[in-house]
C-alpha cells in the first residue's frame, strides 16, 4: 500500500503477558480443577488489585456491564437517575435493567463529562441519583456533583471503565462518590480478557455484592439478596495477575506516544488532543477532536482517509445514547448540543504500547493530507 499500512492498524491492541507466564498458572488451575467460583487465582487478583488500586472494599465481576448493573441494584435506587448520553450503550443499559429511567445531562465541551452546572434542572422528586462517567478518563467535576449529591440527597456512581488506577487531585478516583466501576474488557489497559469490579466507600455493599455476584446466595446456600451470575472465573483471573505486572511499562510506551501525537497534532488549527496521558491516569484513549470549520476536514473524512490507509480509530462515542431509536422511544431530551457536537467529532487513535513512534507519526500525516 503506497502510503498506508500493509497490515492493518487499530484503535488498541491487548497487553498480552507471555505464553509461558499464562500456561505455568494454567497448571496451577490443571491441578486443582478448580475453573470457577472464586478460587486460588481470583482470591491472588484480588488482593493484588487492592494492592495496586489502593482500596478494601473491591468486587470483581465477569465484566464491567455486569458489575455497573450490580453495583446499581445494590444502592437500592428508583425512579430517575441522571447521566450522561456520551458513553457507550452500556452505562445506559446497566440502568435500564435496573427499571431505572435515565435522564440525559449535557456535557461541558472541554472535558467531554456530564455538565455538572446543568444536574440540578434535571433533579425531581422522583430523582435517586447521578451516574457520572469519566469519559477517556477525563475526570468527572467530582467536587459539584459532590456538593450536588449532598444538597438533594441522591447517590453518586461513577462509570471509571476508562480510569484504570488513575490519582485525580491527589486521590485514587474511585474515593469520589459512592462506588465506581472499572472495566477490564480485553480493549482496555488493564485487562481480564473480560472483567470489571466495583470499588466502594461501604464495606456493607461489597458484602453485598459478593453474595449478589453468586446468585445472591449466603453461604447456607439460601438466597438473601438479589441475584446473578457475575463472578470473574479463574482463566481471567490468571490473565490479570500476569497483566497487571506489565501495566507500568504499557503506561510508559503510551506516554512516549502521546507526547508525539501531541507534538504533531496539538497545535493543529482545527485539532485539539482532548486526552490527558501521564503517570497518574489510565492513559487508555488518545481522542481528537476535529472542528471541520477550522481544520478543513470533517472527522467523518479524516476517518475514511485513515480506513483507505489500513488504519482503523474509532468514533467514540457517536452515535450518541440519547440518538438511538431504542433510547429515544422513551428518553428524549433535546438540550444536548455539546454531546452532539462532541459524538460528531471525535476520533479515538491508535494507541497502544505495541505501536512504533514511526507509526505514530505516520498517522498524524495521513491526517494532516488526508
Ligand atoms: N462504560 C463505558 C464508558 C465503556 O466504555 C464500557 C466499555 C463499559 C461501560 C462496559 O464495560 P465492559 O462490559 O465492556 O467491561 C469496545 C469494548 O468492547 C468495550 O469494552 C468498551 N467500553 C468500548 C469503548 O470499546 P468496540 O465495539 O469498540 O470493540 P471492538 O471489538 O471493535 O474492539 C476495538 C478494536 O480493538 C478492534 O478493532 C481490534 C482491537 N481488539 C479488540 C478485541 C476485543 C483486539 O485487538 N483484540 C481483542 O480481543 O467496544
Amino acid at each position: 500500500m503506497k502510503n498506508g499500512f500493509e497490515n492493518p492498524i487499530y484503535v488498541t491492541k491487548p497487553l498480552l503477558p507471555e505464553l509461558e507466564k499464562i500456561n505455568s498458572r494454567l497448571e496451577k488451575i490443571w491441578k486443582t480443577g478448580m475453573l470457577t467460583n472464586m478460587g486460588e487465582q481470583h482470591r491472588e487478583l484480588e488482593e493484588k488489585l487492592s494492592q495496586y488500586l489502593a482500596c478494601e472494599n473491591i468486587t470483581l465481576f465477569n465484566n464491567g456491564t455486569i458489575a455497573l448493573m450490580a453495583g446499581l441494584k445494590a444502592l437500592d435506587l428508583k425512579g430517575e437517575v441522571i447521566t450522561t448520553p456520551f458513553t457507550f450503550p452500556a452505562t445506559v443499559q446497566a440502568l435500564e435493567w435496573n427499571g431505572l429511567k435515565p435522564v440525559f445531562c449535557d456535557i461541558d465541551p472541554v472535558s467531554m463529562t456530564m455538565d455538572a452546572g446543568k444536574i440540578e434542572d434535571l433533579i425531581n422528586e422522583n430523582t435517586s441519583a447521578i451516574l457520572g462517567v469519566h469519559v477517556f478518563d477525563n475526570i468527572c467535576d467530582v467536587r459539584k456533583i459532590d456538593e450536588i449529591s449532598k444538597k438533594y440527597n441522591l447517590k453518586i456512581v461513577y462509570d471509571a471503565a476508562h480510569s484504570f488506577g488513575s490519582i485525580y487531585e491527589g486521590v485514587p478516583v474511585w474515593e469520589f462518590g459512592d462506588m465506581s466501576m472499572f472495566s477490564f474488557h480485553a480493549t482496555k489497559l488493564f485487562n481480564t480478557i473480560e472483567g470489571g469490579c466495583i470499588i466502594s466507600k461501604d464495606a456493607g455493599i461489597t458484602e453485598r455484592l459478593e453474595l449478589m455476584k453468586s446468585f445472591g446466595r449466603d453461604k447456607d446456600g439460601k438466597v438473601a439478596d438479589w441475584g446473578i451470575n457475575g463472578k470473574l472465573n479463574e482463566f481471567q483471573a490468571a490473565m490479570g495477575i500476569e497483566v497487571l505486572k506489565l501495566v507500568a511499562g504499557e503506561k510508559e510506551k503510551r506516554i512516549g506516544l502521546a507526547k508525539i501525537y501531541n507534538a504533531i497534532l496539538g497545535d493543529i488549527e482545527g485539532i485539539r488532543v482532548v486526552t490527558e496521558a501521564c503517570r497518574s491516569r489510565s492513559c487508555q484513549y488518545l481522542v481528537v477532536e476535529i472542528d471541520e470549520e477550522k481544520f478543513g476536514k470533517s472527522r467523518d473524512m479524516v476517518f475514511e482517509a485513515l480506513n483507505s490507509s489500513n488504519v482503523f480509530p474509532r468514533k467514540y462515542f457517536h452515535p450518541l445514547c440519547s440518538d438511538t431509536d431504542w433510547y429515544r422511544m422513551d428518553y428524549s431530551n433535546k438540550e444536548l448540543k455539546h454531546a452532539q457536537s462532541a459524538s460528531e467529532r471525535v476520533l479515538a487513535l491508535p494507541f497502544y504500547g505495541g505501536l512504533s513512534e514511526e507509526n505514530v507519526e505516520k498517522i498524524c500525516n495521513i491526517i494532516l493530507n488526508c
